[in-house]
Order: C-alpha cells, then structure tokens, then sequence
C-alpha cells in the first residue's frame, strides 16, 4: 500500500489530484492519502468533505511552513510520496503582497524537503551522501512560468533556462531550484513538473476562466487585461492529474518533466469562445437559462439569451509586467512515458462550463465573503 502526503489538496488541482487517485487511478487498490492544506481563501473544505473518510483518506489542517507539525506527520505515517501542490498560486496576487508568496512557496517546500530528509535517510554511505529508504519521491508541482514569457515563436523545453518575471513565478523559480539542489547535494529522490494553465472542475473564479464564466452568469462585464492578446496554453486538470501520478511513479528522479495541453489560444479569442459556449448550450436547452442572475424576459415572456454576446467584454488595464506567450513542449513526458494531453479544449471547455452550472452552489460558497472585496478592489 502506499501514502501520500498530497499538500494544497482542498485548493483547484490538488482536489482534482486526490479525486483522480481515489475513484479513477486506485478504484480498486488500497491507498492512504493524507491532505495537508492551511484551508487560506483558495482552500475550501466543501470541496473535498466527501472524500474525507479517515481511512483512504484523512485530513490535517495546517501549514506547510509548520516545522513540528510535518515531522509529526512523516513519524506517524509511512509515507512513500510527497506531492506538493500547496502555494500561494494568482500572479495578480503577487503583485500586491511578494513576502506571502516567498513564505509559503520557497519557504514552505524548504520545510518539507527537510521533513523528508529527517525522515526518510537511514544512514551515510561511504562518500558521505545519505543513503534513502527505497522507493520514496518527493514531487514539487511547477509552473512553465519559470521559463517566462515567448515570442511568436518557440516552445518551451525542460532546458529552458529560467527567467521569472512575476514575484509569484519567481517564487516557484526558487522552490524548484532548492528542490533540485536538494537532489544533487543529497541524492534526494525529487521530481518535478512544470504545466501550462490547467482549467476545470473547482477552478477558484480569480482565474480567467472561471472568473468569465462566472459573470457571464452574473450579466458583469468581461474583463480583459490589455489588448486581449496574450496567449496561454490551456491544459485540463484531470489530463495534468494523470501526469503528475506517471511522474511521480514511473518518472525517472532528479528530471523535470513539462506536461502541456497542446491548446494555445489569446485570451480574448478564449472569452469569446466561453461567451459562445454558454449561449449555445442556453439556446439549446431553456431550462439552463433559469441559472442566470441577469433574467431579461423577452416578447414571449421567456427568459432571453440575446445579451449573452461580446459585447460583455471590457478591456482593462493590463497586468503589470504581463508575460506574453507561453507554451509548452510537451516531447519529454510523451516520449519517456507516455503521456499525452487527451481533453482538446473545445471539449475540456463544454464539461468545465457544465461543471460550473451543475455547481453553483459551490460557486456560490467560495465567492462570498471575501472574493467581493477582492473582486471590488481588481475590477
Ligand atoms: P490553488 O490556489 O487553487 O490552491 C492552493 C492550495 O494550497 C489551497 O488549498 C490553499 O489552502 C493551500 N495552501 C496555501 N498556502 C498553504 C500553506 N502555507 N500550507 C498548506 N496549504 C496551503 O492552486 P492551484 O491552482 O490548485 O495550484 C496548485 C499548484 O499547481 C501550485 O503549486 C501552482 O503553483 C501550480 N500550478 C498551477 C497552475 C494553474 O493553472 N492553476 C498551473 C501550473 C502550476
Ligand atoms: O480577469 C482577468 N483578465 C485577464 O485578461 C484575469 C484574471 C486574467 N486575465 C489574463 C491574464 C493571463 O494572460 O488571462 C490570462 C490567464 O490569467 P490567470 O487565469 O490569472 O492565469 P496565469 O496568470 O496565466 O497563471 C496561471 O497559470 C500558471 C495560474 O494562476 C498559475 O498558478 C500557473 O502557474
């Protein structure tokens, strides 16, 4: 049996990562996860509740920056793998506080890296290195931010040199160094893989995708930083969740692996494929308009979709330092294991637009509170 310390799991691809291992990958084999997750305002327990069984699963609310409490963890469980997914994770948000992404990216995969090494070195051999229980991986999940921003053209490798422009992808530029330097200054068993933008199911709506979808429904505005013109490659979350479980079982120690979604569009060709998107399946099916906060009756006195259009979009100051391009080779992680992004986006985006209309009343859970004064003060 095995155990993983999965970090960050009540967040958007930490759940999807747990949900995968639970009911797709290890249906059938006996696993033991424990979630470690600080619960901040990206985390939301609804999200995982029912997968909390204390047995297949268990959860421990708590910081990864906690010293005590991660070697509390690896002296009472034997755990095979780590999975860290726990981070301060919205560029925007980096912007305005850095210090909080340091801590907790840098800082908090520091203190796991080292309550792994308490915990899983038996000894020295006779050059000095520690000498590792068997079959134990350390996996940091990374960002193709740390490569920074393309041109038209190009993709980026695993040796692409790094060249962070956000504090947020700085701090994940870090993390990732520390935990190579911890392999090749101790042999530690690590791994890493670095995605492009995932989109899917429990996606928190700072992010475009969801944050479009969401005011649509809203009848808000649109908006779009700049000219609309920067391009991301969209990867959806479950097709990442299976690479980062081939990964960490079957990849080799000590590599990157890049896992991109072959999907690279502008955003604004995106927003006007979600507005599209959800004004078709509208039109399609009457009852589904029942869902929109924005209820404009027409002649018949149905509900009606007409305003459902581009004109919803307003373009707003751009991000500061905003990268323009990215884009993922994905060879590596096809070649050695397999892997390919199975979800094309015209069909990842459908189920992530159905997800979210089956789902509102988690949409409506995780933007009380406090995502209004976030998104008063953004927008
Ligand atoms: P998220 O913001 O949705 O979730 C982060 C989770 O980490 C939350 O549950 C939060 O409560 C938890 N957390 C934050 N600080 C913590 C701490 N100190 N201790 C314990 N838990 C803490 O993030 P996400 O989008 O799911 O991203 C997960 C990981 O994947 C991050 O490391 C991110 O850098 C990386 N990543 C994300 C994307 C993407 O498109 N979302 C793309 C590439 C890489
Ligand atoms: O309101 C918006 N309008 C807009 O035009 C928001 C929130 C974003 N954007 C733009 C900025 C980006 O070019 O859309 C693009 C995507 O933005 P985000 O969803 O904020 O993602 P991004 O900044 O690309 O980073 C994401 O992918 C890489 C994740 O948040 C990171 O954690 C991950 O490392």
């Amino acid at each position: 049996m095995k155990t993983y310390l999965v970090t960050g799991a009540a967040g958007f691809i930490g759940s999807n990562f747990i949900k995968y291992l639970l009911y797709k990958k290890y249906k059938e084999e006996e696993i033991k996860i424990i979630v470690l997750d600080l619960l901040t305002y990206a985390g939301n327990y609804g999200t995982i509740k029912d997968d909390i069984d204390g047995k297949r699963c268990v959860f421990v609310h708590g910081d990864i920056r906690d010293r005590e409490l991660a070697d509390k963890l690896f002296s009472e469980n034997d755990i095979d793998y780590v999975v860290n997914f726990a981070a301060e994770s919205h560029v925007d948000r980096s912007i305005e506080n850095p210090q909080l992404f340091l801590e907790t990216n840098i800082l908090g995969t520091q203190n796991l890296l080292d309550a792994a090494r308490r915990a899983w070195v038996t000894g020295k051999d006779e050059t000095g290195y520690p000498v590792w229980k068997a079959g134990k991986r350390f996996h940091q999940v990374s960002t193709d931010e740390v490569y920074g921003s393309l041109g038209k053209d190009g993709f980026f490798t695993e040796n692409t040199p790094l060249c962070p422009h956000s504090p947020y992808s700085a701090s994940k530029t870090s993390a990732d160094m520390i935990v190579m330097a911890y392999h090749d200054t101790y042999h530690m068993p690590v791994s890493i893989t670095r995605c492009s933008n995932n989109y899917g199911p429990y996606h928190f709506p700072e992010k475009l995708i969801p944050l479009i979808i969401n005011n649509i429904l809203e009848g808000k505005q649109l908006p779009v930083y700049g000219k609309g013109d920067n391009v991301r490659d969209w990867l959806y979350v479950e097709d990442h969740c299976k690479a980062i479980d081939l990964v960490v079982r079957e990849g080799k120690e000590g590599e990157v692996y890049n896992v991109g979604g072959h999907n690279e569009m502008t955003n604004i060709d995106i927003v006007k494929l979600t507005i599209k998107t959800i004004h078709d399946m509208m039109a399609e099916d009457k009852e589904l308009r029942k869902i929109l906060k924005k209820q404009v009756k027409d002649a018949d006195g149905e509900i009606a979709i007409d305003w459902i259009n581009d004109n919803l979009i307003t373009f707003v100051k751009d991000r500061l330092g905003h990268d323009q391009r990215y884009a993922i080779d994905p060879t590596k992680i096809k070649n050695d294991l397999g892997w390919y992004p199975e979800t094309m986006f015209a069909e990842g985006i459908v189920k992530t637009i159905k997800w979210n209309l089956d789902n509102q009343e988690w949409v409506k859970e995780v933007t009380s509170g406090d995502y209004q004064k976030y998104y008063e003060q953004m927008y």
